[in-house]
C-alpha cells in the first residue's frame, strides 16, 4: 500500500471518513499514526557502547514535521494532502506542543537526540513524562498567569512499553511506568527517548491554574516540570522528581546492560551516562548503591566503574542556580543515598582539605556539582568563554585537581528543525544555490560566501526574509491582535525572562526611542520590538519586567503619534512552535546578557542561521559568532566578561551613579514610575522594578545601557544601507555551519563518549 492508500485507510478506520472530510484534529490523528508506523519500521541503531543522555528536561516541541523530514516523506505527504484539498501546515497546527523543558538546557537535549540519531550513534534520552509540563502563560491585567498545559492526548507520540520499576523513597514506594518516544535520525535509524511516569499519577489533583496538593508524591510527582530557570529555591518535590528519574534510569541502564551480556565490572565499555547539569547527579550515588547492595561490588570497585561511566555538563555559573541540597532533605526523601553520599564526601575530605571542593559543606549542604566533578570522568562547559570561566574562576579549584577532566563543547542546534522545517523557503533556496550537501555537512553552508556579491542571491535572501516577516505579521495579528508592518525592522528578543538576560535593558531602549519620537525625532524606518518570555512564577522581579513590557506595549501601540513609527509586542506563551515562526522573520537578534552570565545561548545560533544579524554582548556563544563572522557582520557592545567579573570581585558597581551621571538613562528609568506608565500599570510592580534598578541592579543593566543605545542606533542606521545589510545576512547564514549540533555531537563522541 502506498502512503495515500494508508492514509485513506486510517481515515476510514479511525474516523469513518474520507481524508477530505476529516477535521484537522482527526487528520492529525491519522497522520500521526501513519508516521509512527513508518518510524517503527526503522531499525534500532546498534553498537557496543551506548550513550544515555539523562536530563530533567527534553524540550522536544511538536514532532510531526521533523519526523516527516527525517523520514524523507514530508513532500510526498504534503502533496497527497494537497490533492485532497488539505494542507500539512493546518494539520501541524492541530498537534499539541509538549512543554517538557524550561528553555535552553531542555531544547539542547532535544537537538542532541536528533543529532545523535542522525550521526548513527546508539544513544537514548532518559527523562520524565510531565503531564502538564511547564506552565502555559496567559496575560491578565498585564501580568503573567500560569495555567496547565494539557498536552497528552489519547493518541500521541508516547508508546507505553509496559516496563515498570519500583522506586523506594524514605516514606513510601512508588511504581513507575515507562513511555518511549521514537527518535529518528535524518535519513537514519532509530533511538529512543525514555520518559518515566508514575503509575498512580492523578491529574485530578490539579485544581486551578497550576496549584496542587504537594504532599501526595505518588499522585503528583510527574504532574509538572519545576517551573524554574535557575532562580527559585529548591524544595522537596524537586528532589523526589530527581531521584525518581535517576532511580528509574539506573535500573533501566542496568537491565539493558545485562540483556546485552555486559559484565557490570566493565560497564564503562558498554555505556556512558551524560549528566545534563546537576539535576540528575543522584544517578552517581544511586548506581553505586545498586552495585554494592545488589550486585555484590566492593565500594572501591563500584566507585571506580561508575566514575569511568559518568560525565557532567555544566550549563551555568549563576551561584543561585547551582544545586546545594540540605543533607536533611536528601535524608527525608532518599535516606538510602545518605550513607553513599557521606562515603563519597569522606573520600574527598581525606584527599583534599580545601573547603571549596568538599561535597558536604560545614552547613551540611550537599554540593551536587562537586559529586559530578569528583566522581565523573569529564566536565564540560557549553561555549569557549564559559569553559574558560569554569577553569579560571568558578571551578578553578577543581581544575587544579583535575585539569584533564575539563573540556569545552560549544552548543549547537539541529538544522533539521531550525532550518529545513521552520524555513523551508530558505532551505530550498540554499539547495538550489549551493546543492544539498549542507543538509548532512553543515560546513558546506560556507559555499554561500562565493555568492556574496551576486545581486540575485542577495535579493532572494532578502525576499525570503520579507516573506517570513509577512507570515509572522499575519500570525501575530491572529494570535495577539496586533497589526505589524513588514517594512519595519523586526527586532526580536525571545528567551526565558531573567535579569541577567536583561530584557529590562531592551525595555529602557524602547522608552528612550518613544521619548525621542514624542520629541519629534523620527526614525528612518519604523521599528517593531518583539518579546517572548516566561518567568518562573516565584521570581518577582521577572514578573515585574513582564509587566513593564506589557505596559509599554499598551502605551506605545495606542499612541497615535508614535505607533506609526514603532510597535511593541510581547507574545503570549512563547514556546518552541512560536520560536519556529519568529526566528525566520527576525532582522535583529537581541543577545544582550551581562557578559560572563549566559553560558552559551542557542537562540543566538538559530537566528544567525536564519539570516538575522546579532546585537549582543561578548558573552557565551556570541563570542564565537563574532569570531566567525568578523567585526563587520555583528554588533557587539558592553563591558567584557573580565571587567564584569572584576566588578563583582571588587563590589564596585553602583547603578545609581550611572543614573545620576546620564540624563538619557535617568529619563528612561524615571519613565517606569512616571505618570503615563502608572496610569496603565500597577504601582507596586513598577515601583519595585524602579527601585531594583536604582538600588541593586545585580546584573548591571545601567552599566551597558549607553553603549547599547549607541550601537543599536548605529545598527538601525546601517539597516538602511540595504546592500550592506543583505551581505551581512548572507555571511551570517554562511558561517552558521559551525553551530550545527551534528558538529557538537561529533565532538562529544570523539572526546567523551566513544560510542558506536
Ligand atoms: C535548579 C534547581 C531547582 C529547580 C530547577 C533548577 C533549574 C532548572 C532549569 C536550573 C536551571 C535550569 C535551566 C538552565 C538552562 O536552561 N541553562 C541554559 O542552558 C543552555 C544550554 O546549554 C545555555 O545555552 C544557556 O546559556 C543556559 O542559560
Amino acid at each position: 500500500m502506498n502512503l495515500e492508500q494508508q492514509l485513506e485507510q486510517l481515515a476510514k478506520e479511525r474516523h469513518g471518513k474520507k481524508i477530505k472530510s476529516c477535521t484537522d484534529a482527526q487528520l492529525y490523528d491519522c497522520v500521526l499514526q501513519l508516521t509512527k508506523d513508518q518510524m517503527a519500521q526503522k531499525t534500532i541503531i546498534g553498537g557496543k557502547k551506548k550513550v544515555y543522555y539523562i536530563s530533567m528536561e527534553f524540550l522536544i516541541g511538536k514532532l510531526l514535521s521533523n519526523n516527516l523530514i527525517n523520514l524523507g516523506i514530508y513532500d510526498e505527504l504534503s502533496d497527497i494532502l494537497e490533492k485532497h484539498g488539505r494542507h500539512l501546515s493546518d494539520i501541524e497546527e492541530a498537534e499539541p506542543e509538549p512543554s517538557l523543558g524550561n528553555g535552553g538546557l531542555g531544547r539542547l537535549a532535544a537537538c542532541f537526540l536528533d543529532s545523535i540519531a542522525t550521526l548513527g550513534l546508539p544513544g537514548d534520552g532518559i527523562g520524565l513524562n510531565y503531564h502538564y509540563g511547564l506552565f502555559r502563560q496567559v496575560f491578565q491585567d498585564r501580568l503573567q498567569k500560569a495555567e496547565k498545559n494539557d498536552w497528552i492526548q489519547k493518541n500521541s507520540w508516547l508508546t507505553n512499553t509496559g516496563i515498570s520499576f519500583d522506586v523506594c523513597f524514605g516514606d513510601r514506594k512508588v511504581t513507575s511506568i515507562l513511555y518511549d518516544i521514537d527518535v529518528i535520525g535524518y535519513q537514519r535509524g532509530r533511538n529512543k527517548l525514555h520518559l518515566f511516569d508514575v503509575v498512580s499519577v492523578d491529574e485530578s489533583l490539579v485544581k486551578s491554574g497550576i496549584q496542587f496538593d504537594k504532599s501526595q508524591i505518588e499522585k503528583n510527582l510527574t504532574l509538572f516540570l519545576y517551573p524554574d530557570d535557575s532562580d527559585e529555591a529548591g524544595n522537596l518535590l524537586r528532589i523526589y522528581q530527581e531521584y525518581f528519574m535517576v532511580s528509574n534510569g539506573a535500573q533501566l541502564i542496568i537491565k539493558e546492560l545485562k540483556e546485552r551480556g555486559c559484565d557490570l565490572y566493565h560497564m564503562d565499555e558498554y555505556a556512558v551516562i551524560q549528566i545534563n547539569d546537576t539535576h540528575p547527579t543522584m544517578v552517581i550515588p544511586e548506581l553505586i548503591r545498586i552495585l554494592t547492595w545488589e550486585e555484590g561490588f566492593t565500594m572501591e570497585d563500584a566507585v571506580n566503574v561508575v566514575s569511568r561511566t559518568c560525565a557532567y555538563t555544566n550549563h551555568t555559573i549563576l551561584a543561585e542556580a547551582l544545586e546545594k541540597w540540605p543533607l536533611a532533605y536528601i535524608e527525608k526523601v532518599v535516606p538510602q543515598l545518605v550513607p553513599i553520599i557521606k562515603e563519597l564526601s569522606a573520600r574527598v575530605a581525606k584527599k583534599y582539605t580545601d573547603p571549596r571542593v568538599q561535597i558536604i559543606d560545614k552547613d551540611k549542604r550537599v554540593h551536587m556539582a562537586h559529586i559530578d566533578i569528583h566522581y565523573g570522568f569529564s566536565v564540560n562547559g557549553v561555549a569557549a568563554i564559559h569553559t574558560d570561566i569554569l577553569k579560571n574562576t568558578e571551578l578553578h579549584h577543581f581544575y587544579e585537581i583535575y585539569p584533564e577532566k575539563f573540556n569545552n563543547k560549544t552548543n549547537g542546534i539541529t538544522f533539521r528543525r531550525w532550518l529545513l522545517s521552520c524555513n523551508r523557503e530558505l532551505a530550498s533556496f540554499l539547495t538550489d544555490t549551493i546543492g544539498d550537501g549542507y543538509k548532512t555537512d553543515a560546513a558546506e553552508l560556507e559555499k554561500l560566501l562565493e555568492k556574496k556579491d551576486d545581486g540575485r542571491v542577495l535579493d532572494a535572501i532578502e525576499g525570503i526574509k520579507r516573506q517570513k516577516k509577512e507570515a509572522l505579521a499575519a500570525y501575530i495579528k491572529k494570535r495577539e491582535g496586533i497589526a505589524l508592518n513588514p517594512d519595519s525592522i523586526f527586532d526580536i528578543q525571545v528567551k526565558r525572562l531573567h535579569e541577567y538576560k536583561r530584557q529590562q535593558m531592551n525595555a529602557l531602549y524602547i522608552i528612550h526611542k518613544y521619548l525621542e519620537i514624542k520629541a519629534g525625532k523620527l526614525p528612518a524606518r519604523p521599528m517593531t520590538f518583539i518579546f517572548g518570555a516566561k518567568a518562573a512564577p516565584a521570581y518577582v522581579i521577572a514578573q515585574d519586567i513582564i509587566h513593564l513590557l506589557l505596559v509599554l506595549e499598551e502605551i506605545v501601540n495606542k499612541d497615535p503619534k508614535v505607533s506609526p513609527y514603532m510597535k511593541v509586542v510581547m507574545v503570549e506563551n512563547y514556546n518552541v512552535s512560536y520560536a519556529e515562526k519568529l526566528i525566520p522573520a527576525c532582522d535583529v537578534s537581541e543577545q544582550i546578557s551581562l557578559a560572563s552570565k549566559e553560558a552559551s545561548g542557542t537562540g543566538n545560533m538559530k537566528f544567525m542561521l536564519n539570516g538575522a544579524v546579532t546585537l549582543g554582548t561578548s558573552d557565551g556563544a556570541n563570542v564565537e559568532i563574532h569570531e566567525l563572522v568578523g567585526d563587520d557582520n555583528i554588533y557587539i557592545f558592553g563591558e567584557k566578561s573580565d571587567a564584569v567579573i572584576g566588578h563583582y570581585a571588587k563590589a564596585d558597581y553602583v547603578s545609581r551613579e550611572y543614573y545620576e551621571k546620564s540624563p538619557v538613562i535617568k529619563e528612561a528609568v524615571d519613565f517606569i514610575v512616571g505618570k503615563q506608565a502608572m496610569k496603565v500599570g500597577h504601582k507596586e510592580n513598577l515601583e519595585r522594578l524602579y527601585h531594583e534598578l536604582l538600588n541593586k541592579d545585580w546584573f548591571m543593566t545601567l552599566l551597558d545601557l549607553e553603549d547599547y543605545i549607541a550601537v543599536k542606533d548605529k545598527m538601525f542606521a546601517d539597516y538602511e544601507d540595504r546592500e550592506k545589510w543583505k551581505r551581512m545576512m548572507l555571511v551570517n547564514i554562511a558561517k552558521a555551519g559551525f553551530f550545527s549540533s551534528d558538529r557538537t555531537i561529533a565532538e562529544y563522541n570523539r572526546d567523551i563518549w566513544h560510542c558506536g
